[in-house]
């Protein structure tokens, strides 16, 4: 039995992250739930999203879930596999491949006017604008992926709200082998960060190759390695304790969000003047002379930043063309993550969720709440000291 999703065209990669460990704890419950059946999770190829705009790396589509994630650590949570071997196991001469139940998720709109939410799992007609299937003589095309070759029997449109557990009820495997949730961000956590939610989160180690560049640079550098930052732990994610002793990197890692962040969200994001006079503070504070920088910031706005910092080490991850082209911009995404998570101190920005990605690594490193959870103030010295989501194991 195979349990594909999709998520809303626009939302960025780490939005996508947080809805695998939806899909992931769902299938997990039905797993438990129902050992009748094989139930496996298909990995929704990676691609075509909004920010990943880098040029002349090849293309950003069809992206395998192995160039950023470790597959043998995500299958010791669920059984997933590839888009790829899907289609090997499902169809013989892979030319074509028909789901028997695509489920297209919808908000309830009243509910939103009204302010009153209750679960709610309904059939519905489907919309007419913005409907991404059509029927062509006995299958539905619609947009798969990007797969031309990908078509389903039936397509639902279903009234949806409630966590990913009220799903369970659309599933008929007696009849059925394969169901696609269209819109799976829809569906909520069964229970956001409970145990369940920190195994998911955990199986989700990088690929090997993005830890080693970005050790590479951590050594070389920013003086850190594990030993000595003290966060050292298992290949094996399972075999992961709980801890607070992590001392991290002699540095102050800043995630610094610009481009999209700087429209609508101007009171919560500062300019690079207040950035810096932010971080030059804290770094007198925290007595450190080295501030690693992540941002998607433009290159103007980066030197301005280091000009500013004149009097510290600033500096950011250059990737060779090598790695740039391997790794595209989800794994420049990761290694700069990955650098930000081991530091001593981080600063991120405020609801982003390339920085609670961040703060959920330093979690499982065993960071204390006081160096992870801190936040950029934005223009007006509007400050936000966000959620604290910590670690349950
Ligand atoms: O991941 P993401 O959804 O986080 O989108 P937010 C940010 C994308 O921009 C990442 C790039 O996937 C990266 O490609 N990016 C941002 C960065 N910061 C960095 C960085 O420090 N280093 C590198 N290498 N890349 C969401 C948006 O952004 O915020 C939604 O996706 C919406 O469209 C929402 O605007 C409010 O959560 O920051």
């Amino acid at each position: 039995m195979y349990i594909l999703y999709d998520v809303n065209l626009p939302e960025g990669f780490n939005l996508r992250r947080d809805v695998y460990i939806r899909a992931a704890v769902f299938l997990r419950n039905l797993i438990d739930n129902d050992t009748k059946y094989d139930w496996q999770l298909v990995l929704p190829p990676w691609g075509n999203l909004y920010h990943w705009r880098s040029m002349n790396i090849g293309m950003q589509k069809y992206i395998p879930w192995a160039t950023f994630f470790d597959i043998v650590s995500l299958q010791k949570y669920i059984p997933v596999l590839e888009m790829y071997e899907f289609m090997k196991e499902y169809s013989v001469d892979r030319k074509e491949i028909v789901l028997d139940r695509v489920y297209f998720l919808q908000h309830d709109e009243n509910m939103f006017s009204a302010g009153k939410f209750v679960d709610k799992n309904e059939v519905a007609s489907c919309p007419e604008n913005n409907f991404p299937y059509r029927k062509i003589n006995d299958k539905f095309a619609g947009r798969f992926w990007g797969y031309s070759n990908i078509t389903a029997l039936e397509v639902k449109c279903i009234i949806f709200h409630g966590t990913t557990f009220g799903l369970m009820k659309n599933l008929k495997p007696s009849i059925h082998r394969s169901f696609m949730f269209d819109h799976m961000e829809i569906a909520l956590h069964k229970e956001y960060g409970s145990v369940d939610y920190w195994m998911a989160r955990r199986s989700m180690r990088y690929n090997s190759e993005l830890y080693n560049v970005a050790n590479e640079f951590r050594k070389k550098y920013l003086n850190s390695d594990d030993k000595k930052d003290n966060t050292e732990r298992p290949d094996d994610w399972t075999m992961e304790k709980g801890k607070r002793n992590a001392v991290g990197g002699q540095y102050l890692a800043v995630h610094l969000r610009r481009r999209d962040f700087l429209m609508g969200r101007k009171d919560t994001v500062p300019t690079i003047k207040s950035a810096a006079s932010q971080l030059k503070k804290k770094l007198k504070e925290l007595k450190l002379e080295t501030v690693f920088v992540a941002t998607d910031a433009k290159d103007h706005e980066y030197e301005d930043l280091v000009t500013q910092l004149r009097n510290y080490t600033v500096i950011r991850f250059s990737p060779t063309d090598y790695i740039r082209t391997k790794f595209k911009d989800g794994g420049l995404a990761i290694i700069d993550q990955i650098i930000c998570s081991y530091a001593r101190y981080f600063i991120g920005t405020y609801e982003s969720t390339f920085t609670f990605r961040i703060q959920e690594d330093r979690e499982i490193l065993g960071f204390l709440n006081e160096t992870t959870f801190n936040y950029l103030c934005g223009t007006k010295n509007k400050c936000e000291t966000g959620g604290r989501w910590t670690i349950v194991w």
